[in-house]
């Protein structure tokens, strides 16, 4: 059996960190790309020298050319420019629309049986543009951002309570933006719902820092945004893919009608497998967060809506 592989475009933080934990795993041979010369040369060295220590033993190469791309099984979309401090996200749009949209032609030649995961903020609107630059269909192209919003989630959770994350799940819906949908009632600690573990008062918290989630790492770092949490994110979408697992995760997937919402790309519960999005999970909402979830899709539009008054998408 030949190995899989795995184009990680954008050879910055995430996706320098995303390339090393899926060469760590052994999910797949890697080609880290980027437009700086140099960059993904130097960091794709860099990694692959770590393997006799870290006990990896898949390719790993840097490379200015999309050519090396050619047949990959997963590509992930990484690059672009990250939040700087009071930088919102949309303030990102179109000068990140621009380079989405140059990446996704190149991938549509080079490796067009490839599941897309779009990581480039803003997340769902650029998820919707590398959707329709590729023409692909829609279950072969899926955003990061419900993973890692449930992973910041979660992590809360279990320090507020004092459990080991290990023991929580949970989940966010909507768009990657600070009108994502923390669901309290989907949320875990081993199956016991958080609403009865933690105050009403404590669990707003806790979901304001969750839509703060980015925000405070930006504040924190000053210069750049989160990547060691956003890279296991996208590692466990990858290992989905490859490894054909089936598992539900919250990811940036094409809705068709479910939860009343359609032609529009927004964080909702997918099956994952080798074929992309295999289902869309449809939970069943109280009026409240039916209008949460409404009010972040209608955010993720506005964003969709500039691009097309500038015919990008
Ligand atoms: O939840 C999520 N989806 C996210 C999204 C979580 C974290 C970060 N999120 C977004 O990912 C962030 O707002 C940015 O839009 C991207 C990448 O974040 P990162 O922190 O990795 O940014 P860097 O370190 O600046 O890296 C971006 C790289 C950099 O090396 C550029 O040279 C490269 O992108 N780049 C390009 N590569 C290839 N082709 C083109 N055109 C290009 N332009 C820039």
């Amino acid at each position: 059996m030949t190995r899989a592989k795995v184009t990680v475009v954008g050879a910055g933080f995430v996706g320098a960190t995303t390339a090393q934990r899926i060469a760590e795993k052994e999910l797949a041979d890697v080609v880290l790309v980027d437009v700086v010369e140099g960059l993904p040369q130097g960091k794709g060295l860099d990694l692959a020298e770590s393997s006799s220590l870290e006990q990896f033993d898949v390719s790993v190469l840097g490379t200015n050319s999309y050519t090396d791309a050619e047949d990959s099984d997963v590509v992930v979309v990484t690059a672009g420019l990250a939040r700087k401090p009071g930088m919102s996200r949309d303030d990102l749009l179109f000068k990140n629309a621009e380079i989405v949209s140059g990446i996704v032609g190149e991938i549509t030649r080079h490796a067009p049986r490839a599941i897309l995961i779009m990581v480039t903020n803003p997340l769902d609107a650029m998820t919707y543009l590398g959707w329709k630059k590729s023409g692909f269909p829609p279950a072969q192209v899926i955003g990061m951002a419900g993973v890692l919003d449930s992973a910041r989630y979660s992590y809360f959770i279990a320090q507020e309570i004092g459990v080991s994350p290990k023991d929580v799940r949970s989940m966010v819906l909507g768009g990657h933006g600070d009108s994502m949908v923390p669901v309290p009632r989907y949320s875990t600690v081993n199956g016991i719902p958080i609403t009865q573990l933690i105050s009403r008062e404590r669990i707003e918290a806790i979901n304001d820092r969750t839509r703060n989630g980015g925000a405070e790492i930006v504040t924190l770092l000053k210069t750049g945004s989160a990547f060691y949490a956003p890279s296991a994110a996208v590692a466990a979408m990858v290992e989905a893919v490859l490894l054909d697992t089936g598992r539900v995760l919250p990811c940036c997937a094409y809705l068709t009608g479910q939860y009343g919402l359609q032609d529009i790309y927004c964080g909702v519960p997918v099956k994952l497998g080798r074929d992309g999005v295999q289902k869309v999970v449809e939970l069943e909402l109280t009026p409240e967060e039916s209008a949460s979830l409404r009010k972040s899709a209608q955010d993720v539009r506005e964003n969709v809506s500039k691009l097309a008054g500038k015919g990008l998408v």
